[in-house]
């Protein structure tokens, strides 16, 4: 399948807009009340409080025609419903798994498959950790090893494939505790945490060929491998003519199961699903999601959401669709990197992350230099984004102590299909005004620390 490269440069939308949410205005009163009610934590602001919203690209997207005429056709039979196999169709055709188990979103899947795979005491590789990937890991007995490059940790490097996996400590891993105990490495399309970044089409065929050598299953964190097949097209020689469905593929191929939240790549509001070609392993899966999501036809979700996934699916892998995704995004990033913000570089897929150890140089990482940056942001201008730092990424389970990551980031996270050029450019605005300022923004203290997933709920208070 060859692709047409299009004879213009703009990333305009390939739609027009039908149906539109009004959005609300606040004064500077009303956001520092909304903010301090909030513990300055903007996962507990209230979504009517805010202008523009960029905490997440998770079930934020706005569906199309096709998806809304879908909810319609739901089959909600409890059992066996036409929209589970129209959704496996979609599943067989576009990742090439053959056994599919529907779920709520992408941790139900990570839970069963953590639970089905993971023996206590295994250890888990994988390119850079996500909170709840992780968390399920630990949950299930596992300990999670970080096998990314190191590039991916310096948000100034450009290597063009920082989501790569170093095959060098993931064989320094192997050695030590052995291949019996690494049950599968997890690996990650467009690694979230490190800002977006994509890993390399020859760098998962070494995994392949290793992991085939000591026989270590390779399990995709699929939720935005079409984003990062774009990534392939664009930067990895040989790749300039295939269609993202044949790179999309490509990678499936060379991996042995999938788990997934639709959320993001699928356009969807809700859902998820882990899929594999092993049988014993779907027996198993099938086994385990009877107890904690529903029947293994459903997963719980509704049968309408599971057409509305399978027509996402058939939407996300549209070039036109991409090339806008990812051209709104590089957009904003470019006109924040001409302003001299700093950001994490090269400019991901999903969106911008700003990095507050360099926005905030005198904020010490304890004092939560993201999270207030976060909370100023609202502030500034009703802009909601998501701390990706010290808050997120917790307490080193041995130590107690904050893991002080090497990467301080806030996300400016762009749902698909929703805001507008100018939108970006109001969020464009906002920041450079606030990175002029910055020298009057200082740290948070935490007074309400949760035990599991932290910074969802946790609250703060300025210093
Ligand atoms: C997000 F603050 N991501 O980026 P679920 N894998 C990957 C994800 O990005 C992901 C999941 C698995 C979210 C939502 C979210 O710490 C947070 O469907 C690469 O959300 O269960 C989710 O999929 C889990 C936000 C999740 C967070 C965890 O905004």
């Amino acid at each position: 399948m060859e692709i047409q490269h299009t004879p213009h440069h703009s990333w305009a939308e390939p739609y027009k807009i039908k149906m539109v949410e009004l959005l609300r205005v606040t004064t500077r009163e009303e956001r520092e009340q909304a903010i301090r009610e909030a513990g300055y934590n903007t996962f507990l602001l209230r979504s009517r409080d805010v202008y523009i919203d960029l905490l997440t690209d998770s079930g934020t997207s706005a569906m199309s025609d096709r998806q809304w005429a879908g909810l319609m056709m739901g089959d909600e039979a409890y059992a066996g419903s036409d929209n589970f196999y129209h959704l496996q169709d979609a599943v067989r055709e576009y990742y090439g798994y053959k056994y599919l188990i529907p779920t709520h979103q992408g941790r139900g899947a990570e839970h069963l498959m953590s639970r089905i795979m993971i023996k206590p005491g295994d250890f888990v590789p994988g390119n850079m950790y996500f909170t709840t990937t992780r968390l399920h890991q630990e949950l299930a007995g596992g300990n999670f090893v970080d096998v990314i490059i190191d590039q991916a940790h310096d948000p100034d490097s450009r290597h063009p494939f920082k989501g790569n996996v170093d095959m060098e400590k993931l064989d320094r891993l192997v050695q030590k505790v052995g291949a019996d105990h690494v049950p599968y490495i997890s690996l990650e399309g467009n690694v979230n945490m490190a800002g977006g970044q994509p890993f390399s089409m020859k760098n998962l065929r070494e995994l392949h060929e290793y992991c085939r050598k000591h026989d270590i299953p390779i399990m995709l964190d699929a939720t935005r491998t079409i984003e990062n097949a774009w990534f392939i097209r664009e930067r990895e020689e040989g790749y300039r003519d295939k269609s993202l469905r044949v790179i999309l593929r490509e990678i499936c191929d060379l991996t042995d199961g999938c788990t997934m939240s639709a959320k993001k790549d699928l356009l969807v509001n809700i859902g998820g699903f882990f899929a594999c070609n092993d049988k014993e392993l779907f027996i198993k899966a099938q086994n385990m999601v009877v107890v904690y999501e529903g029947l293994h036809t459903y997963g719980g979700l509704a049968g309408r959401d599971m057409e509305a996934m399978a027509i996402g699916m058939r939407e996300a892998v549209m070039e036109e669709h991409q090339s806008a995704r990812i051209g709104q995004v590089r957009y904003l990033g470019n006109k924040l990197r001409d302003a001299g913000v700093p950001i994490v570089n090269p400019i991901g897929s999903h969106a911008i992350f700003l990095n507050a150890r360099e926005f905030l140089p005198h904020v010490d990482q304890d004092d939560y230099p993201a999270q207030a940056l976060a909370a100023e942001l609202y502030l500034e201008a009703g802009i909601r984004t998501m701390e990706r730092g010290n808050v997120s990424a917790g307490r080193d389970p041995e130590t107690g102590q904050n893991r002080r990551p090497a990467l301080e980031l806030v996300r400016l996270t762009l749902p698909r299909r929703v805001y507008t050029q100018a939108h970006l450019d109001v969020v464009a605005e906002s920041v450079i005004d606030l990175y002029a300022r910055r020298e009057s923004i200082h740290g948070l203290k935490m007074t309400y620390e949760p035990e599991y997933l932290r910074f969802f709920q946790a609250r703060f208070e300025p210093l």
